[in-house]
């Protein structure tokens, strides 16, 4: 059995807004999930990202737990509305904070890992029309170079944007997530707007001296229900026109896809696009990162207990279709696998297709990056104190058994981020969801490294062991 590649990076990911809090603090204003937070129904329990996980009291601590974890990377986003709140001068506080963080990741022998946009906007970007508006795009590169210029000396991995699909498809068309839109022709825009933002900062990164530079898509299978039946057969090639080739193909082939023009026709998609915009697209990556959590199952057909949707998220307000088309993604979904606590459905071969596939049908593709990929359970505190996740353990073991496999079959992964580091704000569904491999206590904010943690330890410790990498530091468990 091959192993992983030497060099190969273990790491674990998080974002600005779900874990920092400090949400008013040294000079940071109101992000788009700032405001959202506070329209009622928007978020479950009326939660807000005030305090999160107050990293930004702890960040010392933080990376103190990483460390002993034997963590090789950090992915961690900068915070937009910390750094430039509108078109206002940079906040030299803000910028300071991230410039301690990495400062104390690389004394710890951790890469950082940084992405400029978790889909944390500023209001204040918003009110001038928010990723609907071609302008923000500019305004991202103007943001991106103040962010090089304080970090540029010390981080070498560069992201722009985590996830286009969340800030368009569920931001502006679903609404389920800031700014809480339910327009099919700006979620569109805000598609191409997002693409260009990438371009944009891409080439400035690289003008600058950017080692790598690349993008993070959340990537699924999307299956039809019944392979058999040609309309389920065509709701899934739009789903996966949706979710994955409206992202990948003017990234890696400087178009958007035949089927998916034409599908979007009626929403203006051509509209939007100007000349030149394809190329400063479509420079090459350094990396793809991909975050995978399950497959989807597509239908033509609405079925008795089928959501309409699985983005629904915590959201009480009325939520519209993330599509602009009719299919369904149905759900909850095959039978004889399990579902985490966000009812999605645990299926490790489907990160093995996924990764495999990629490089199959992409003659342009980059390394890489498996850069979110885990799961939400309700844990339980043991009486010592300990969390026996074997869920959410059995989950990354076997995951990770599966980028292993894809490995085997010739895809060019070259590192793992569990999501994530801590419990943390999971966006609409505010605290009610845990992902941490580490446990929040959120009254005391007491962090709790749970067995999933400890098992991962001792996975990277493992690897380290076996590719005689002198492991930076012990990890807590052997
Ligand atoms: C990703 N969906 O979000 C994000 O990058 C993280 O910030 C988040 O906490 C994590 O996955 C877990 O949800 C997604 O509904 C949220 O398709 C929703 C969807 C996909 C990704």
């Amino acid at each position: 059995m091959t192993d992983f590649p030497p060099g190969f990076l273990w790491g674990s990911a998080t974002a600005a807004a779900q874990i920092e809090g400090a949400a008013f603090e040294d000079g940071k204003e109101a992000s788009i999930w700032d405001a959202f937070a506070r329209v009622p129904g928007a978020v479950l329990n009326g939660d807000t990202l005030d305090v999160a996980d107050d990293h930004y009291h702890r960040m010392p601590e933080d990376v103190a737990l990483m460390k002993r974890l034997g963590l090789h990377a950090y992915r961690f986003s900068t915070s937009w509305s910390r750094i430039k709140p509108g078109d206002r001068e940079f906040n030299r506080k803000g910028l300071d904070f991230y410039s301690r963080l990495v400062d104390e990741l690389l004394a710890n022998g951790i890469v950082p890992w940084l992405t400029l946009y978790h889909w944390d906007l500023p209001q204040a970007v918003q009110e001038l029309g928010g990723w609907a508006s071609r302008d923000t795009a500019y305004r991202f590169r103007d943001y991106a170079e103040g962010v090089y210029a304080v970090l540029g000396d010390r981080v070498t991995r560069w992201t722009t944007f985590n996830e286009p699909f969340c800030s368009s498809w569920l931001g502006y068309a679903a609404g389920v997530h800031a700014p809480g839109v339910q327009d099919p022709r700006q979620a569109v825009a805000a598609v191409h707007h997002l693409h260009l933002g990438h371009g944009l900062a891409t080439k400035r990164l690289r003008e600058l001296g950017a080692e790598e530079v690349g993008i993070t898509l959340n990537l699924t299978n999307a299956l039809p229900r019944d392979p058999s039946d040609e309309a389920d057969l065509d709701a899934a090639r739009r789903i996966d026109g949706l979710n994955n080739r409206i992202f990948l193909d003017p990234l890696l082939r400087g178009e958007y896809p035949e089927d998916v023009r034409h599908d979007l026709a009626e929403y203006g998609i051509d509209d939007n696009v100007r000349d030149g915009d394809l190329e400063l697209i479509s420079q090459p990556l350094d990396f793809l990162g991909v975050n995978h959590y399950h497959d989807d199952q597509v239908s033509a057909h609405p079925l008795e207990h089928a959501l309409e949707t699985h983005l629904v998220q915590g959201s009480t307000r009325p939520v519209a279709s993330p599509f602009p088309t009719a299919e369904f993604v149905t759900f909850p979904q095959r039978e004889g696998l399990s579902l985490t606590a966000m009812e999605w459905e645990v299926n490790p071969v489907g990160l093995t297709t996924l990764l495999v596939r990629l490089g199959r049908e992409y003659d342009t593709l980059p390394a890489l990056y498996v850069t979110e990929n885990g799961a939400a359970y309700d844990d339980v505190v043991s009486e010592d104190g300990a969390i026996h996740d074997v869920e959410r353990t059995a989950y990354i073991r076997d995951h990770i058994d599966a980028v292993r496999a894809a490995i085997e079959q010739g895809a060019d992964v070259r590192g793992y981020f569990v999501w994530s580091l801590l419990d943390n704000f999971e966006w609409a569904w505010g605290y009610g969801k845990r992902f941490g491999i580490v446990r929040v206590d959120y009254d005391t904010l007491e962090r709790t490294p749970k067995d999933s943690a400890l098992a991962y330890a001792s996975i990277i410790a493992d690897h380290d062991a076996s590719t005689q990498a002198s492991p930076v530091v012990s990890p807590i468990a052997g």
